[in-house]
């Protein structure tokens, strides 16, 4: 397998006339993060302790504020480095990325992508890729299934792009089973997470005429998956920092930028305690309920696949911490109707995604089993739209890599990924 920068994919092409059509975008990461290190601190039972720190030397952290019983994750730069370690002796602590810069370029070796149906074949997976060579791959597989599958958007970014999925379908044609929606990438950072819903429609339709199991799923049920919700924070990871979460909106009276996407959905969003009211946080609700144009796209269009087919599944995937959770996000103590059946459904899509790899997946209630989150797509799916089933996932992994998740782990974490989904269309009323 050869693997090339985008620079040396430019010169291979330049050089080599008459070959296939191949194409990466260039990469300029504005910011850089060489140097920076990143830690998992153990919290202890005083969350304000490791806290203390993060606050005191302006650090960020990747899941969220230190909360006591866990390990938190922190990206400290060079410059904190000597402070950091002094603030921190004699607490448990794990180094997850040496030089995080260095893993950033490691990452981002993008293969090169051969334009065509021909190039729809498992190597995809042995590498991230540019946005713009993800919609092409999605191009690439309708074209490699013309009459079973089709290009769906739902609604415009803030920035303009189309919210791009793939909708397919069997034997009895399109448009007319109950639905299963599977979202990527709401979080921009979560590239494993396009992946593995890529690779959800990957392998479905390159396996339904060989496989009589998949054939059986995807002849009962019309798929539309989304691998990247938030495509202007995507292209965002892609060309300026590579740890972008929001999408790309501004807030007037700041000038931090970002709304979260899955904070911004319009169901409980009131509530409080489960989002930020601070533009400059990562976890910002947005001045109102749906303020993201992606918020409202996504929420019209699961109403509306919802309205004229019914949604039976609803699955948004996200990284890291290996969980598979079901509603609701907004209370710990409000239970959703069904929960006695996802909850089963849950145990067993955990027990068969451990079966290939070994993996362990925790699963539960959003609320009790991470923390409180309001306005998120689970709450709205589940409630508004009214799907049977709703889950959300966190793929790999538990902290070693976190967001910076190395390409060799793409492949296993979606194959696993995939077991899980394979559990609940076997096992689904
Ligand atoms: O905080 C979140 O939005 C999710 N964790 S993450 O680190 N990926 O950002 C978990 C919230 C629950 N997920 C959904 N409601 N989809
Ligand atoms: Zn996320």
């Amino acid at each position: 397998m050869r693997y090339l920068s985008a620079f040396s994919a430019l010169l291979a092409l330049s050089s080599t006339a008459g070959a296939a059509v191949s194409r990466s975008e260039g990469r300029p990461q504005t910011k850089s993060y060489d140097g920076y290190k990143v830690f998992r601190v153990e919290v202890g039972t005083d969350a304000s302790k490791v806290s203390g720190i993060v606050e005191k030397l302006g650090l960020s952290t990747w899941k969220g504020a230190p909360r006591a019983g866990t390990f938190s994750d922190i990206v400290v730069p060079p410059q904190s480095l000597a402070a950091f370690t002094k603030a921190t002796v004699g607490m448990n602590s794990a180094v997850m990325h040496d030089d995080l810069g260095a893993s950033i370029a490691e990452e981002s070796a993008f293969q090169t992508y051969e334009v065509g149906a021909a190039a729809v074949n498992a190597t995809w997976f042995n590498s991230y890729h540019s946005y713009a060579d993800h919609l092409q791959f999605l191009n690439d597989l309708v074209a490699a299934y013309p009459t079973q599958a089709r290009i769906v958007t739902a609604g415009n970014s803030l920035n303009g792009r189309a919210i791009t999925g793939i909708q397919f379908w069997g034997s009895s044609g399109r448009g007319v089973k109950p639905a299963v929606v599977f979202h990527g990438t709401v979080h921009a950072r979560e590239w494993v997470g396009t992946m593995t819903t890529e690779y959800m429609a990957y392998n479905l339709l390159t396996n339904y005429a060989s496989n009589a199991e998949i054939k059986g799923f995807v002849d009962k049920y019309d798929f539309y998956i989304f691998p990247v919700v938030n495509p202007d924070g995507f292209v965002y990871t892609q060309t300026n920092d590579r740890l972008w979460r929001k999408n790309r909106q501004s807030t007037s009276g700041s000038t931090c930028i970002g709304h979260d996407i899955n904070r911004n959905w319009p169901y409980m969003w009131s509530v409080s305690g489960g989002a930020s009211t601070n533009p400059c946080a990562e976890d910002f609700k947005g001045p109102s309920q749906s303020s993201a144009p992606e918020t409202t796209a996504l929420a019209a269009q699961l109403r509306s696949v919802k309205a004229s087919q019914g949604l039976k599944l609803f699955i948004d995937y996200h990284s890291y911490s290996q969980l598979f959770m079901t509603p609701y996000g907004y209370s710990c103590s409000a239970t959703a109707p069904k929960n006695t059946e996802l909850q089963s459904l849950a145990r067993g899509a955990v027990a068969a995604i451990r079966a290939v790899h070994g993996t362990s997946f925790r699963y539960g209630p959003i609320c009790s089993t991470i923390y409180q989150a309001t306005g998120s797509s689970v709450d709205y799916t589940n409630d508004v739209v009214g799907a049977d089933y709703v889950f959300t996932s966190e793929l790999r992994d538990t902290g070693n890599y976190g967001f910076v998740l190395p390409a060799n782990q793409i492949l296993p974490t979606a194959d696993e990924a995939y077991a899980g989904v394979r559990y609940l269309l076997l096992n689904m009323k």
